[in-house]
Order: C-alpha cells, then sequence, then structure tokens
C-alpha cells in the first residue's frame, strides 16, 4: 500500500509538476486510474508466466459487447486496498467517491448480453481461470439518453476522453484484416492453393483492459481492437490539395470501430455490421493461432489447448474464419481443418425472438468477405448431403445455414460447434423442443443449459456495503468469497431484531436514490413508500407498458373510486434503441403519466412515477438496493433469462414477474409464498398465439380492463399519446398486455396488502437473499468450466 501512495504522487509530480496539496481532482482520478492499471499489469505478468508454463488449456470469450461498468473502484475493491486509499485521500482532502463519479460508464454493450459477458469475466478471473475477452474498442459506446418533454433523445458518449486511462496500448501485437478483392484457386508443387488479390488491408490495433480478481494473484484480459488504416493517408491527393479525398480511406477504415449498435432487437443486415463482426473475429483469432503455433509449434492440438466461446451468434465469423487459418495459412486439408474446429467452439444462444436471430443476406455478404463465405457456402454443403447421409428424416428447410439466399447464422454455430447453451432451463428447453428441434434430434447432447449469474461483488459488496458489512458481522462467513454461504441467513427468520436491521438497510438505500431522484428529477418522493422498480431495455415483449396500465388504473381508482392506496413509487430506467417507435412511444407515456400525476395533490399523495434518464450500470448499482419491488414482467416464453431480477433479489427486493426465463428458477429457489407470480405461462401464451389473440374480446369481456383504457383516453391532451397507446392496446396488444391484465392487478393489491405486514414482507425479503446463492456468476462460470470447457485453475 505504501508504494501505491508513493507511486501516486510519484505520477502527480512526474507528470503535471504537482504535489497532491496542489493536485486538483481530474489530476487525482488519472493518477489513481493509471497507478492501479499498471499495478495490475505487473501482477498479470507474474500470472502469465505462470500460465504459460503449466501449458494448459485457455478459454477466449468472444462478445460483440462487454459492459464493464466503472472500474477504478471494482479494482481498489478487488485489490483489497480500497478503504486505504480512501484514508489516504481523504488525508490529503480529497473524497474518493467523488474520484469515482468522474470515470465514464465504459457502455461497451446494449443490455443483459454484454453484461453478462462482463459479469463472467470478473468471475472467471476471481476464481483463477485463464480467460481472455476479445471485443471492439467502440470510440462511441451506447448512447447518453436524455428526456425532453417525454421523448428519447440520444445523445454521443465519448467514453474514451477519461476511460482511456485504464486501457494498454499493445503496438506489437497489431494485425491485418482483409476485406474485399476475390480468391483464385491456384495449382502449385503443393497442390491447390488459394490467393487472395485486391482486398482492402485494414489494420487492427489492440488495447487491454486489465480484469481484476477479488483477493487473487489472477489478472485476466480484456483485449479490445480498434480498426485503423493501412498506411494513413493519401500523399499525393493532399499535395495535390485533395485534402478531404487524402484521407478519406483513413476515415473509412477508423468508422468500423466508431460505434456500437444502439439496436439489440432487430438485425438489419447492416454492410459496417459485418465488417465489425469480421474485423474483431479474424484479429483476435490471428492472435490466437499465432500465439498458439508459437507455444506448441503445432495447430494439431488446438482443440486440446483453446476453447473459443461465442456469446451469441454476433462473433460467428470465428469458424470460417478459423478454416481459412489453418486452410489457407498453414495448409491443413478441409477434413483435418474441419475436425479441428468442431472441437473448439462451443455457442450460447441468447434469445429466441425472430428479429434478433442473425441473418446475412449472400448478395450482401459475398463481395465484403468472398474467401469467408466460400467456406461457410462449402460447410453448409457438407452438412447438407451428410444429413442426407445418415438418412434421417430431417427438414432442410430449417436446418440449412444457406436458405433461401439468407446465410443463418445460429445454425452455422451449431453445426460448427460441439456445445449449444441456453441461458435458463425454461429457455433451453423451449431451444431443444422448439426453436432447434430437428437440430437436437440429430445432434443428440450437444443442447445444454447454463442458467446466467451475476458478479455479487459488484451488485452486492460494491453497489451495497451498508447490507454487506452487516451480513459479514451478522453470518460471521465470507459470502463474497463464495455467495452459497449466503444461505446461513436463513436461520434469522424469524428473529425480529434481524429483520428490522435489514428494513433500516433498505431503508437507507431508499434515502439515497431519493437524493438521487431529487437532483436528476426535481421529483421528492416519500421513502416510506413501496419502491417499485422496473429497469432494463425498453422493449415490447418486457411489457413496461402493462406496469403502465397498472399505474393508470391507481389514478382512475384514487380519483372516482376513493381509493386510499398504501403509496408506491414506481421506479423506471430504460434506454430504447433508436429506431424503434413504439419503444419511445412507451416511454413518452410513462413520462405523460408522471407529469399528470405530478400536477394532481389529491392523486401525489399516493402514487408517484419517476423515469430515471440513461440507464446505465452505474445507475443501477443505485437502484437495485433501494428497490423494494423487482418487475420482472414479460410474457412468458420470451425473455431468454433476465439477471436484473437475480441481482434486485440479492438485494432483497421481491419478484412481481411471470413464469419466464430465470424467473421460474427464483420462484424454485425460494417457493411460492416468497414471490408474486401471476400470468399465463409459456405453453399457454403459444396455445392462445395459435388460436388467435384478440385483445379487444379482453377489452369487452373486462370491466376492469375496458375502464381503465377508457379513462386512460381522458387523459390524452393533443401532445400525449394516451389514445394511440389505447388503439394499440385494443387493437394489436402483440404481447399480451391485455390477457395478463387482472391477474397481474390481483397479485399488485396481495403486494400492497403484504407489504404493510412488516414482518412478513421483511421475512420474505430476508428469505429472498438467503437463497440468491445460486444466481452468483461463480455458479454459472463454475459449470461452463466443468460440463462445456474443461479447463483447471492457474496454480
Ligand atoms: C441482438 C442484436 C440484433 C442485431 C442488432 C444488434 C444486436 C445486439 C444485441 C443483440 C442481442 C440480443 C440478445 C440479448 O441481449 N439477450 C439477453 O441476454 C441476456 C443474457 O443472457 C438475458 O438475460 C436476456 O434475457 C436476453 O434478452
Amino acid at each position: 500500500m505504501d508504494s501505491f501512495t508513493k507511486a501516486i504522487k510519484r505520477y502527480l509530480e512526474k507528470r503535471f509538476g504537482n504535489s497532491i496539496e496542489d493536485a486538483s481532482e481530474r489530476q487525482i482520478y488519472q493518477a489513481l486510474m493509471v497507478i492501479t492499471r499498471d499495478k495490475l499489469a505487473e501482477k498479470r505478468y507474474h500470472y502469465i508466466n505462470k500460465l504459460k508454463e503449466s501449458e494448459q488449456k485457455r478459454v477466449y470469450y468472444m462478445s460483440m459487447e462487454f459492459l464493464v461498468g466503472k472500474t477504478l473502484r471494482n479494482n481498489l475493491y478487488n485489490l483489497g486496498i480500497e478503504s486505504e486509499v480512501k484514508n489516504f485521500l481523504s488525508e490529503n482532502g480529497f473524497v474518493l467517491d467523488k474520484i469515482y463519479d468522474i470515470e465514464p460508464d465504459p457502455g461497451l454493450g446494449n443490455g443483459g448480453l454484454g453484461r453478462l459477458a462482463s459479469c463472467y469475466m470478473d468471475a472467471l478471473t476471481s476464481q483463477e481461470y485463464p480467460i481472455t475477452g476479445f471485443s471492439i474498442l467502440y470510440e462511441f459506446g451506447i448512447f447518453k439518453q436524455v428526456i425532453s418533454n417525454g421523448w428519447q433523445q440520444e445523445f454521443p458518449d465519448n467514453w474514451l476522453d477519461l476511460g482511456k486511462y485504464g486501457l494498454i496500448y499493445r503496438s506489437d501485437e497489431e494485425v491485418e484484416i482483409k476485406f474485399y478483392g476475390e480468391t483464385k484457386e491456384q495449382w502449385t508443387s503443393d497442390g491447390l492453393r488459394i490467393k487472395y488479390e485486391d482486398y482492402t488491408p485494414i489494420i487492427a490495433e489492440p488495447y487491454d483492459l486489465m480484469i481484476s480478481g477479488y483477493e487473487t494473484d489472477a489478472v485476466n484480459v480484456l483485449r479490445l481492437w480498434k480498426s485503423k488504416a493501412s498506411g494513413g493517408f493519401n500523399m499525393r491527393l493532399f499535395e495535390q490539395g485533395e485534402y478531404s479525398k487524402s484521407v478519406e480511406s483513413k476515415a473509412i477504415a477508423e468508422s468500423i470501430s466508431k460505434l456500437l449498435y444502439p439496436a439489440d432487437d432487430n438485425n438489419k443486415g447492416k454492410e459496417l455490421r459485418i465488417k465489425q463482426q469480421y474485423f474483431f473475429t479474424s484479429a483476435s483469432l490471428q492472435q490466437i493461432v499465432k500465439m498458439h503455433y508459437k507455444a506448441y509449434n503445432t495447430l494439431d492440438n488446438l482443440a486440446e489447448k483453446v476453447v473459443i466461446h461465442i456469446n451469441d451468434t454476433h462473433p460467428s465469423l470465428c469458424i470460417p474464419e478459423l478454416m481459412r487459418i489453418l486452410m489457407d495459412e498453414y495448409e491443413y486439408s478441409w477434413d483435418k481443418a474441419w475436425e479441428i474446429t468442431i472441437k473448439t467452439f462451443a455457442y450460447t444462444n441468447h434469445t429466441i425472438m425472430a428479429e434478433a436471430l442473425e441473418k446475412w443476406s449472400v448478395d450482401l455478404f459475398r463481395p465484403i468477405l468472398p474467401r469467408i463465405y466460400t467456406i461457410i457456402s462449402e460447410i453448409n454443403n457438407r452438412f447438407c448431403k451428410w444429413c442426407k447421409d445418415i438418412g434421417a428424416s430431417v427438414d432442410l428447410e430449417e436446418m440449412s445455414i444457406i436458405h433461401n439466399d439468407m446465410i443463418r447464422m445460429a445454425n452455422l454455430c451449431i453445426v460448427s460447434s460441439y456445445s449449444v447453451n441456453g441461458v435458463s432451463k425454461l429457455h433451453s428447453d423451449i431451444l431443444k423442443k422448439d426453436t432447434f428441434k430437428s437440430f437436437n434430434r440429430i445432434y443428440p447432447g450437444k443442447f445444454t443449459n447454463v442458467t446466467n449469474g451475476i458478479a455479487h461483488r459488484r451488485w452486492l459488496g460494491q453497489a451495497n456495503p451498508e447490507l454487506t458489512k452487516y451480513l459479514n458481522e451478522l453470518l460471521e462467513v465470507d459470502f463474497i468469497k463464495d455467495l452459497s454461504s449466503i444461505e446461513n441467513l436463513l436461520e434469522y427468520k424469524s428473529d425480529e431484531s434481524v429483520i428490522n436491521n435489514l428494513e433500516n438497510i433498505k431503508k437507507i438505500k431508499k434515502v439515497q436514490l431519493a437524493e438521487y431522484i431529487k437532483k436528476n428529477t426535481g421529483l421528492t418522493v416519500d421513502t416510506n413508500s413501496i419502491f417499485d422498480v422496473q429497469i432494463k431495455r425498453l422493449h415490447e415483449y418486457k411489457r413496461q407498458l402493462l406496469n403502465a396500465l397498472h399505474i393508470i388504473y391507481l389514478y382512475k381508482e384514487i380519483k372516482y373510486n376513493a381509493l386510499k392506496p398504501y403509496p408506491r413509487t414506481f421506479i423506471f430506467s430504460a434506454k430504447a434503441s433508436s429506431g424503434y417507435v413504439m419503444a419511445k412511444n412507451i416511454i413518452k407515456l410513462i413520462c405523460s403519466i408522471s407529469e399528470i400525476i405530478e400536477m394532481d395533490p389529491e392523486v401525489r399523495k399516493y402514487i408517484k412515477v419517476v423515469f430515471l434518464e440513461d440507464y446505465r450500470v452505474s445507475l443501477a448499482e443505485k437502484i437495485i438496493p433501494a428497490a423494494d419491488v423487482s418487475e420482472q414482467i414479460s410474457q412468458a416464453g420470451k425473455e431468454a433469462s433476465g439477471t436484473g431480477n437475480m441481482k434486485l433479489m440479492l438485494n432483497g427486493a421481491l419478484t412481481l414477474g411471470t413464469m419466464d426465463g430465470a424467473n421460474v428458477e427464483i420462484y424454485n429457489a425460494v417457493g411460492k409464498d416468497n414471490i408474486f407470480i401471476f400470468g399465463l405461462s409459456s405453453e399457454e401464451v403459444s396455445d392462445l398465439s395459435e388460436r388467435g389473440y384478440r385483445s379487444e374480446e379482453f377489452y369487452q369481456n373486462s370491466s376492469v380492463i375496458k375502464e381503465t383504457i377508457d379513462f386512460m383516453r381522458t387523459l390524452d391532451n393533443g401532445d400525449s399519446n394516451f389514445n394511440y397507446m389505447a388503439d394499440y392496446l385494443v387493437s394489436r396488444d402483440p404481447y399480451m398486455c391485455l390477457a395478463d391484465f387482472e391477474s397481474y392487478l390481483e397479485q399488485q393489491k396481495l403486494i400492497e396488502k403484504t407489504y404493510q405486514d412488516r414482518i412478513k414482507w421483511g421475512q420474505m425479503s430476508l428469505v429472498n437473499i438467503a437463497n440468491s446463492g445460486i444466481f452468483s456468476a461463480d455458479r454459472a462460470t463454475s459449470e461452463y468450466v466443468k460440463e462445456i470447457w474443461n479447463i483447471k485453475k492457474v496454480k
């Protein structure tokens, strides 16, 4: 620690010519970021040497997204020096929390998929497993959301400005990526060779982010690739005065890593997206193969020493890229290359929403990646032939990789990987029984389940130090090291003093959140009210609209039926992808409800609606510890897993949910008396869908639905969209909000009643915390380690 504080002082002197007394907060921030990074790099050096010596198998985790969250606090916490640094700074007149605030959230992801990747990096590193993440160094992460008159507006997120201090540039490991051009077959003395001509080269520059583990010597790396033109700008054009043309190719090259695609809901076959995918998969594969060859002088044993994990289909071009490298650069035959390839890849599916399943049109794809296209096409031909040969009555319409001139990336992944998994029991069952049933028939045993998990060290240890400290003293076990030991809390279920203490901690977190709400929205919320929270991407299938409809119902009852409900604060936070009109309309609707209630003194005594803008990891860390109710109300069968549900449960919120995704497993863990379940099951949804769902029938046949929707229309003032949304619900309602409304209402009433029995609620909350052990990312990643990857700790 002494060396750490010395290093900070030295950095301030050398870099800024400042002593700590004269330093600014911004300088302190920079010094802390750099010194922490370098300390981790030094640890990494020892760790990597051990790893190399042991020649053990490694995992490479490929993901277009890693939603890392702020790094500084996480690293100081993991290094076990947070309180010393805090004291050192406060002795010198600085507040560590204010320094933390300076760091931008590296928003290199859209939502659950990207956050999961980061939780897994953290958990695997804490358990000393050798893993490297690969992704793109987006210059602009997920947009900053500003709400203006209720409508979402998007602004660029220039995170590198202040975020760059955590990165290490590795100029020695640049690689070249080839686009466009033509491939030619050429007979040489060694046989048939592929010659690739007239291609456009792009350079991939590597930047490493150190990933620390909790109380361990392990340090893993997240490698982020940045695109750069090969050869800079055109000097001749520049001299001729054609300045903008001279830098054009540079700008085109750099556009590849410019921006994270801010949509997670549809795949609108964009050229730039294909380029991003190939750019980072090719760069990563080239590096993996090169390192392996250097270590072993052969690639024959690649599959024994390497697992490449594909996080959703976005990195699926890894597969043909490995085939290409093996055949074109290392002269392997097709058969030998294929044998290695199918033993190297494992794939996780994260969605069954048809719009999000990736497909590329052949016409778009082939000119950009001619050689890769030929390889995919050959994989497909051989796969289709194999299907016919085994004589299975298989459905090639459903299974072939290329179909109707579209390349189906999930099919490519299934055919080319040794393992395919879903992310919750229900989701994995749906994959096997429905989405990929024919594949499951011809590949028995290939499909498995690994239920998602969360990094509890961040989501409890760091986000809720008050609860962590209390449980530590009470339980006398190190549940931060091993979350399963948190079940010891169950012993205190009947201990009223424990229940009271938990309630007091919840209150502290609610007061903190209320301050944030006041500061950011101007709204004053009652910290004795129920904090009812729905935080996640805005998607119709997640049904924020159902939640809004319930609030409209309450408003009507308070206003016209003298209902005096127990006070509630409904808290929303969500980004909509920029082209998703209906999602933006739902945000507008929620904001309009909030405004109307705020203007009505009769109503705002009881209910308030808060929409917090710019949902991101650091905001989630503030909201989750303060939540009483966790809204997990997706249409059954649609949410692959959910992970926010687990984070909220761990912090003592009670789930109000459908039997969907991991909610089913939360239900099994806590038992029916400690959760509020409503709505159709996924089979019932399918049945109703098949029979033909008509929301208007629900409107006509239920007086509460009818009255609520009719009332909703009266709120429309021309500037709002109540009428428009009412029409949508009655005429379309694609995710069956109306079908589930009455059952939702019933559970909402039960919540209100139960909350007022403070002991009962406290006990339920305690049972939730105590049973959250299975949702640790340590458990989830251990399953990947044992069931899929077969790797060992670095000792
Ligand atoms: C899809 C697409 C489609 C093309 C445009 C860009 C883009 C970007 C991301 C995605 C991913 C959608 C899949 C996803 O985020 N799934 C979520 O994964 C979580 C972690 O497994 C899981 O908890 C959520 O239930 C699931 O929705």
